[in-house]
Formats: C-alpha cells, structure tokens, sequence
C-alpha cells in the first residue's frame, strides 16, 4: 500500500464554493450570484456570498493544510475577479490575490494547481448567450491568456475547465445548475463550446506560460454500467456513455465526435456549429487527465420518470440533463450512500483508472477530486469524528493504489474538498471537507478524517481504517 514517492497528496476547492467577498475589489456578479440570489434556485436560498470566506482568510486556510501535510492544493480562480464583464484587460487587485495565494503556497512547499473555469462564467457573458455562443470559448481563451501571463512564473500545473458535463447539461439541460436554462440542444452547444473554449484556452495557456507547464483539463468521467446484458440495456448504456464521455473525451484525445453520438442525438441538433478546424484546436496537446469520481451509474432502457442522483444532477427537476434520452433509466447502484444518496462503490474509480490508462496511454492521471459528504457535528469537545469519510477515502486510495499496480500511471489525488463550503444547488446543507467549518463562527476544525489523510499524504502509506489520529 505504499504510494510513489512523488505522488501529490492534495485537496480541491473552487472559488465560488469557498471565497465569498463576492463584490470586493471590483469584482461583478458571475452566473452562480445571480443564480444562488434568484429565489427557488438553492437550498435554504444559500449563496456563496460569504461562503466561507477564504478571500480574507487565505493565509490560515494554507496553513492549516500545511500543518496536516498536505503536498499539493488545487484551487480555481474567479473569472469574473479577474476580469469583471469577460472582457477587456484583468484587474490587478484580482490577480493579486491569486499570486499572494500561490506564494503562500510554495512558501510551505504545497504545489498548487490552478483550474480557469469552475463553472462561474461572468454574467455579462452569459448575458451575450453564454455556452451555447461560440464566442464565449474566444473570451475563455483571452481570459486564461490573461492568467496564464500573470501567475505562468510561480504555477506549473493547469486544469483548463472543471467537469465541463455539469456546465452543458446541469446548467443549460436540467437546468439545476447556473445559469438555470433547460433546453437539450443549447445544452450540446454549450458542451461543443467547452470544448473549443478549452482546446484555445490551452493553446493560450502554453503561449503564455514557460516551457515547464502542464496543461490538464478535469473530467467528471462516469462509469456506466448497464442493469442487464439484455441489447437494449446495453444501447442505453452505450447512449449516455456518449453523452457523459465520449462527448468530451471523444474530440479531446481522438479529435472526433462519436458518431453514435451524432445520431443519437439527431432529434435535438444537426451539430452544424462544429466548424471546419474545431476539432483539430480541441485536440491540443495534454500533459495530463484529472479525473474526478464519486460514484457510478447505473442505466437500463424503457420509459417513465427518470430517476435517481445521477439522472438529475443536483436537486431534482423536470427537465432532464440527458439530450434525446428520455427513454433511458437511472437506477440507484445497490450499497451504502452517502449524504448524497450517491452509492459508495471504489471498484468504479479503479475501472475509470484502468479505462483512460487504455484510452489515452501515456497519458498521465490525476484524481482531481473524489471524496465523500457526511452529517458531521462536533462532539461536546468540539472534535468532529467522521469515520464514514476515513472509511470512503481509504477504499478509493486503496482503489487508486492498486489501479497503480496494475499498470497506471497517476501521479496524484485531490481530495474533494479541503473544507465544508458552498455545496451549488444544494447550499451549506451538504458537507465535504475534511475540516469542518462552524458557518456561525467561520472556524475552522480539522475532522479526524484530515488528520488520517494527512497522514497518508506525510508517509505515502493509507493508516488504518480504525487508526485513532
Ligand atoms: C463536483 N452530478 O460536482 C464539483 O466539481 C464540485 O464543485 C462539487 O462540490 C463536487 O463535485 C460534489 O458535488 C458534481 O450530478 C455535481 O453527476 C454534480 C454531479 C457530479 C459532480
């Protein structure tokens, strides 16, 4: 069970779900403000106004991982700090911050890893049509340009978006994600878009950085596993594949759609926005894959309401997040959940490994998130005991490891998230950090799973399940 010594033992946050100081040196409302603040739209009407204010507690919040021995940190940067209308020239107070962060960071030898786009498009853009406008991947470009040149000297590791499924088909199909539309073909040009913002926003990136970086994009990859071996299960399978995969990974590493894809997604769009060279800039070159996983799903074909967390997304809406697959079914994955009601099942993460270690070989992976959310509360001593957590991280390292030994080549793990913080749709009502924080007070109090993810990430070997630490 013993990691390779190189291997990055980090955690991830984004900026919309930890930051707050939402309209603090100059920076204007992006599509997850408006959203958060239209009534309706979250849990409780929660928004990351405050969030857990990171932007003011930075300093402490580098500490903290730096104490539990934490190596690497993946953070994302707000669009709409650095150039408030999507346009035009950055704003220095926003990209201090990031570069005083980053700083930080290196001062106590924690690497970090900088993702552009998590999901928070400056509202003036969503405004001029947002994803599903082609321009909007020429404004990403322009905007990772501008990162690139201001942070390329002290980050080496890039992700250019952050699950790119949740912006097309949560924001713009099911609609429970920003910007709150629900039309199936928008949410396909929106995912051709993605693809294209990321394909130019990594060309940009390499003109603007030194030789040294390494460019990734993170995908939430699904494993999809077929209810029988019955034909029309199987083509259910297949279809939301596409959908979930093959979309993305299909033009990133092979420059070409699927065409099962085309036609079964005939009925929504004739995909006539895909423009001669399109795939050919999508295709840019990678250093690396993030993969983040949490759980698998599970399909059959036959008609009536589509159920299950992995159907709708985030909350639960008439509208579907799968374009032209109304006929498929989601099924709940036999086993233990989570607060999320989403099946704990680690065998999906190994089989995720192995699948891009084969599709993409050479290629090295990164977990860029995987953990798990849990009712914790402090005890009458104010410690937080969360041996679920211990428990889900444990079988998905050990998933991780073993994916290792059976021949793939990934290079790090991102645990999903350092802190509680602004969970989307569903507000501060879901916990995933490994700190606990109190969101009267704002304090911050490792639970005992950081202090045994700490330990791991110090000795490279996975402690116990039943370690007291
Ligand atoms: C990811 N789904 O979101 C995000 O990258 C994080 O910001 C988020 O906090 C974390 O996972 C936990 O939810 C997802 O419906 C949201 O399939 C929804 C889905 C998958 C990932």
């Amino acid at each position: 069970m013993t990691f390779p010594p190189a291997f990055l033992w980090g955690a991830a946050t984004s900026a919309y779900q930890i930051e707050g100081a939402v309209r603090e040196d100059g920076r204007t409302p992006s599509i997850w403000d408006t959203f958060s603040h239209t009534p309706g739209r979250t849990i409780g009407g929660d928004t990351g106004d405050i969030a857990v204010d990171h932007y003011h507690r930075y300093r402490d919040d580098v500490a903290l991982m730096a104490d539990l021995g934490l190596n690497a940190y993946r953070f994302s940067v707000s669009w709409s700090r650095v150039q408030p209308t999507g346009r035009g020239p950055a704003v220095q107070v926003g990209l201090d911050f990031y570069r005083r962060l980053v700083d930080e960071l290196l001062e106590r030898g924690i690497k970090p890893a900088v993702t552009l786009y998590h999901w928070d498009l400056p509202q003036e853009l969503e405004d001029a049509g947002g994803w599903p406008e082609r321009d909007t991947a020429y404004r990403f470009a322009e905007y990772a340009r501008l990162v690139g040149e201001a942070l390329g000297d002290r980050v080496d590791n890039w992700i250019t978006l952050n699950e790119p499924w949740c912006s097309a088909f949560l924001g713009y199909g099911s609609g429970v994600h920003a910007p709150g539309r629900t039309d199936p073909a928008a949410s396909l040009r929106a995912a051709h878009h993605l693809n294209l913002a990321h394909g130019l926003g990594a060309t940009a990136l390499r003109s603007a950085t030194p030789a040294r970086s390494q460019v990734a994009i993170s995908l939430n990859s699904s494993v999809v596993r077929p209810l029988s071996q019955d034909p029309a299960d199987l083509d259910a399978a297949r279809r939301i594949d596409d959908l979930a995969n093959g979309v993305f990974h299909g033009p990133l590493l092979r420059g070409a759609y699927p065409e099962t894809l085309f036609a079964s997604t005939a009925s929504v769009t004739d995909w006539s926005y895909v423009l001669d060279g399109d795939l050919r800039t999508i295709k840019a070159p990678l250093d690396a894959l993030g993969l983040n996983y949490y759980t698998p799903s599970l399909v059959s074909a036959g008609t009536g309401k589509a159920g299950g967390p992995r159907a709708d997304g985030h909350g639960a809406s008439e509208h579907s997040s799968w374009p032209a697959a109304e006929d498929v079914l989601f099924h709940q994955t036999p086993g233990e959940r989570t607060e999320m009601g989403w099946t704990i099942d680690p065998t999906g993460l190994h089989e995720l490994i192995m699948r891009y270690t084969r599709e993409a070989p050479g290629l090295p992976l990164y977990i860029t998130e995987n953990g798990a959310a849990y009712d914790d509360k402090p005890d009458a001593d104010g410690r937080v005991h969360d041996p679920e957590r211990i428990a889900y991280l444990h079988g998905h390292l050990a998933a991780v490891r073993r994916a290792i030994a059976d021949g793939a080549d990934v290079r790090g793990y991102y645990l999903w998230s350092l802190m509680d913080n602004f969970e989307w749709a569903y507000g501060y009502s879901k916990r995933f950090g490994a700190v606990y924080v109190d969101y009267r007070t704002l304090e911050r109090t490792p639970k005992s799973s950081a202090r045994w993810y700490g330990e791991a990430a110090r000795t490279g070997v996975l402690p116990g399940v039943g370690t007291t630490v």
